[in-house]
């Protein structure tokens, strides 16, 4: 198979809420096909990027994101710890390494990075990360913009700050801080040169409309995302969103067709959610264009298939790990 990687297509015309409309309304083995095309001129369709999370700081944080596990205002059970040492990342990253990822994501539940002192120890893990030649991700809450640039002297790769759904639906899901506040993170983030990582959740109870307008807002974005997280909410005993219903693997499909169509250069990871997809699902989602997927057998702090489904997976598909 010959892939062509140097000349890829330009969009034809902006990406509107018309166009998104109309692939919504597309038969979804018909858009399946389009997104898949598009994302062989773009990408190498055999890679899926693995990317390994770790929980720098569990639990506590101040915000009340109605889906999150962490937050102090909900009675998860779940257990807290503060920032590990640089020798405890150095060996999760080694061993996140030797298991084919290229990518080490550190995510502390914070709502921005408490104090300096917090700052320069993360900065140090990210050292550490890059040390061992992979990509470093951090997810810290919000973030100024000198923050930013001290992360970028650090070697950090790519940021990771949600819009998690539409700007209508935002209100009904997080109420301490903005949707405005996200979008000033992730301006800090870019003029700082450092990747944005900006994606959402599906299943918190938003419409098919506010799905739309998710999509339209990331392209909308001053600095468009150069990786998609798509999480599908993972219900958590304690939280608001517990008895929330499930997200159809099928609808998570066309929402991975439609984001590889109006985001076509960007990485697109299949995020929280992946336990209640089948391989069949998996393998509908890769063709549909999302090439990286967060591995290991915990997420932050729920559960995840493990390395071995993942590697097996793979292979049943014929896919392989991408390289670094
Ligand atoms: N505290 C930081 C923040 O909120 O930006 C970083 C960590 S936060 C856990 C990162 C992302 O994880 C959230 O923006 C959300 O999209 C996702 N997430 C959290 N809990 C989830 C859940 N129960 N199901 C699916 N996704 C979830
Ligand atoms: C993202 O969008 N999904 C990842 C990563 N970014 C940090 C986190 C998912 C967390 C799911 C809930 C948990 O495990 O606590
Ligand atoms: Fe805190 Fe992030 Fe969870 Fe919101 S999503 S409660 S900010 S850890």
């Amino acid at each position: 198979m010959s892939i062509t990687l140097d000349m890829p297509p330009s969009p034809s015309a902006p990406i509107t809420l018309e166009q998104l409309r109309h692939w919504a309304a597309m038969p979804l083995l018909a858009l399946v096909l389009q997104a898949a095309n598009v994302h062989r001129q773009w990408h190498n369709p055999a890679e899926i990027q693995l990317c390994t999370l770790s929980n720098i700081k569990s639990g506590n944080c101040s915000e009340d994101c109605a889906y999150c596990p962490q937050s102090v205002r909900y009675n998860t059970g779940i257990e807290t710890w503060d920032l590990p040492t640089v020798d405890v990342i150095k060996a999760q990253a080694q061993a996140a390494k030797a298991n084919g990822s290229t990518r080490f994501c550190m995510g502390a539940a914070w709502r921005t990075p408490p104090h300096q002192t917090a700052m320069d120890h993360v900065c140090e893990l990210v050292k550490t990360v890059c040390d061992l030649g992979m990509e470093a991700c951090v997810t810290l809450g919000m973030l100024t913009q000198p923050q930013a640039k001290q992360l970028k002297a650090a070697g950090l790769t790519a940021y990771n700050h949600n819009i998690d759904t539409s700007p209508a639906f935002y209100e009904q899901i997080i109420t301490t801080r903005t949707f405005e506040d996200r979008l000033e993170t992730l301006k800090n983030v870019a003029e700082a040169g450092i990747q944005v990582c900006c994606g959402g959740i599906l299943g918190l109870g938003e419409t098919p409309e506010h799905r739309l307008e998710m999509i339209y807002t990331l392209t909308q974005l001053e600095t468009p995302p150069e990786s998609v997280p798509i999480n599908c909410l993972v219900p958590v005993d304690g939280t608001p969103l517990e008895n929330t219903p499930p997200v159809e693997p099928l609808d998570l499909v066309r929402i991975v067709a439609m984001t590889r169509l109006a985001l076509p250069s960007a990485k697109i990871r299949l995020s929280a959610g992946r336990l209640s997809l089948s391989e069949e699902a998996h393998a509908l989602a890769f063709l549909a264009g999302a090439n990286a997927i967060f591995t290991g057998e915990t997420l932050l702090t729920t559960p995840n298939p493990g390395e071995n489904h993942d590697r097996a997976l793979l292979d049943k598909l014929g896919l392989v790990p991408m390289p670094a």
